[in-house]
């Protein structure tokens, strides 16, 4: 053998490129499921089903190319990578060892000592499925005093030419969220969510998960996820036709019962390399320009994926690893148990970790305002409530979820990557969802035994954190209403908000 060429779980692209210059007579392709991967999180059964079936069917379709695949299955599998290597090595005698660099610094790191404990040379090649390199995000930072999404987003449209009239934007501006955002109907037609997988490969591995794996989080039928890039392709141009005209509109929307509302459901794909990123934004582009959809749904989608996907990922990798240690507003209360079970009275979070557990799914909304805010507010701490993310999203890695979840959602980076915290009030929710209708408390009332909790909460985080907000612009004014409320109103807050937290259960497995 020439080279043992290792690919991991998320990086299922026939075009990776540690198969750059491979030749399928010489070469050996390793693929392992392995415990460390499968339990450093408390990953969703489901998560674990779509990766390993997914990994599966890739390794069937390179061999139906021409490769030869080594391919080790849990349960019986290995301890971790390394071993998986150090075994292959032993097996096929390769002169050296490619690997495209690992979606999560923690891999990166051990990657590191891989070429003097194995003793073979280990290449390993940039991940080029994503359009701005780690390099080329470390230059655009340097030297800039903030990292405004904003502007790394027109150099990403520049680069692709995304929407763009040569240098210009179309339609001569960037961006048309003004447009966006708007409140549910009760009437909306919601375009219908393809079933997941079921052919032998996936059902063998959901009994797999169901035997190995009985303890960890969530339901894992019925399964909701595609595994092969036919499939995902499908589900794409699904997508594309159905919801995309409406995406940009009632991005933000939130209804009872309705996971999935206009979003693409397109990330765990993405984020495996079933599906790639630019083509998914190409195709995008077309409809508009076919007058399918409307700008302000293309741009808006297009701006998630080459302008916020890219811009998480730069960060992480210029922040790592300290980065997972952030903790600016010193939040260290556990995450209460209802995270696990959804059982709470409080509706908007029964149904955002109710869909959560059912479809390891929630849309940017849910993750942000409901599960995030809320965990904000109780003064969650941010470690705790990243590994929550990590754990029980289809599409979590660490590298998109970090980011996320401890700058975007939980102010934990001290404004690095927003520049305010994402705190909101019933007002919030009851305004862009329906949940708090049928829900047993009065998204009006602040104090009193059926005011929303989140009231007292909202003006407890704005009083705990009163002289850090007061100093950052986007924040003084609500401080200023906090200062103006009379003393017995602001005690009352107070009391009901450190009552509320009082009665929370940290989860005890
Ligand atoms: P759509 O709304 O249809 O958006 C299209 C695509 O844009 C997505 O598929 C995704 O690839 C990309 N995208 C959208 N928003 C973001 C964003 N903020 N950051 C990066 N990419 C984005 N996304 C993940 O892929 N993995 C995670 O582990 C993850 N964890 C998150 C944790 C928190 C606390 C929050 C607030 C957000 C997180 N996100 C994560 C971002 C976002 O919520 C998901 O990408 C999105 O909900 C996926 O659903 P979709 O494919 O239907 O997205
Ligand atoms: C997520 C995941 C899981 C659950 N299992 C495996 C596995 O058994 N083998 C593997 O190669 N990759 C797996 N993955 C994906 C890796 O965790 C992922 O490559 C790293 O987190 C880097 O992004
Ligand atoms: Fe959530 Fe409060 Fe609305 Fe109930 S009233 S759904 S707890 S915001």
């Amino acid at each position: 053998t020439r080279r043992l060429v290792l690919i991991l779980g998320d990086q299922l692209s026939p075009t990776i490129s540690s198969l750059k210059g491979g030749e399928k007579a010489h070469d050996v392709i390793l693929m392992a499921e392995v415990d460390a991967e499968a339990t450093y999180a408390d990953h969703h059964k489901q998560k674990l089903a779509l990766v390993f079936s997914a990994m599966r069917h890739f390794a069937q379709d390179m061999e139906d190319r021409g490769w030869s695949v080594d391919y080790r299955k849990l349960p019986d599998g290995v301890p971790d990578l390394e071993t998986a290597l150090a075994e292959a090595i032993a097996k096929h005698k390769p002169e050296m060892v490619i690997v495209t660099e690992p979606g999560e610094w923690r891999l990166w790191d051990t990657m590191q000592d891989w070429e003097d404990r194995l003793g073979v040379p280990v290449l390993i090649r940039e991940d080029e499925r994503f359009l701005c390199s780690r390099h080329e995000f470390a230059t655009w930072a340097d030297g800039r005093q903030t990292l405004l999404m904003e502007t790394f987003y027109r150099t990403m449209r520049r680069k692709t030419g995304l929407l763009m009239d040569g240098d210009e934007p179309v339609e001569g501006r960037w961006n048309f969220d003004a447009e966006n955002r708007k409140p549910p109907k009760d009437s909306l037609f919601m375009p219908d969510h393809p079933a997941g997988a079921d052919d032998p490969i996936t059902t063998e591995v959901l009994d797999m998960v169901e035997t190995r794996f009985p303890d960890n989080y969530g339901a894992l039928r019925p399964f909701c996820w595609q595994v092969t890039h036919e499939a995902a392709e499908r589900a794409r141009d699904v997508f594309l036709r159905d919801a995309l005209p409406d995406f940009g509109t009632f991005q933000d929307a939130m209804l009872v019962g309705r996971p999935w509302m206009y979003h693409s459901i397109l990330s765990p794909y993405l984020n495996l390399g079933l599906l790639d990123p630019l083509d998914l934004c190409q195709r995008a582009e077309a409809k508009w320009k076919a007058g399918r959809a409307p700008l302000n749904a293309v741009e808006g989608f297009i701006r998630q994926i080459i302008g916020w996907r890219e811009y998480v990922r730069g960060v992480y990798w210029l922040k790592m690893p300290d980065y997972a240690g952030s903790n600016a507003l010193g939040a260290e209360r556990p995450l209460p148990d209802f995270y696990w079970t959804a059982k709470t009275d409080m509706n908007c979070l029964a149904e955002v970790v109710g869909q959560t557990i059912e479809t390891a799914y929630a849309h940017h909304i849910q993750r942000l305002m409901i599960t995030g805010t809320y965990a904000l507010l109780i003064g969650a701490d941010p470690v705790e409530v990243h590994r929550w993310y990590l754990g029980v999203y289809a599409d979590a890695y660490e590298w998109v979820e970090l980011p996320n979840t401890v700058g975007m959602s939980q102010f934990a980076d001290d404004g690095l990557l927003g520049t305010k915290p994402y705190a909101a009030s019933a007002a919030y929710v009851d305004r862009m969802s329906d949940y708090c209708k049928s829900c047993r408390y009065d998204p009006k009332k602040r104090t009193g035994e059926d005011a929303c909790p989140w009231n007292a909460l909202y003006w407890n985080f704005i009083a705990r954190h009163e002289d850090r907000l007061s100093r950052n612009n986007r924040m003084s004014m609500i401080v200023n209403n906090w200062r103006r409320k009379p003393k017995d109103e602001q005690r009352a807050l107070r009391k009901a908000a450190s009552d509320h937290m009082a009665a929370l259960n940290p989860y005890s497995g």
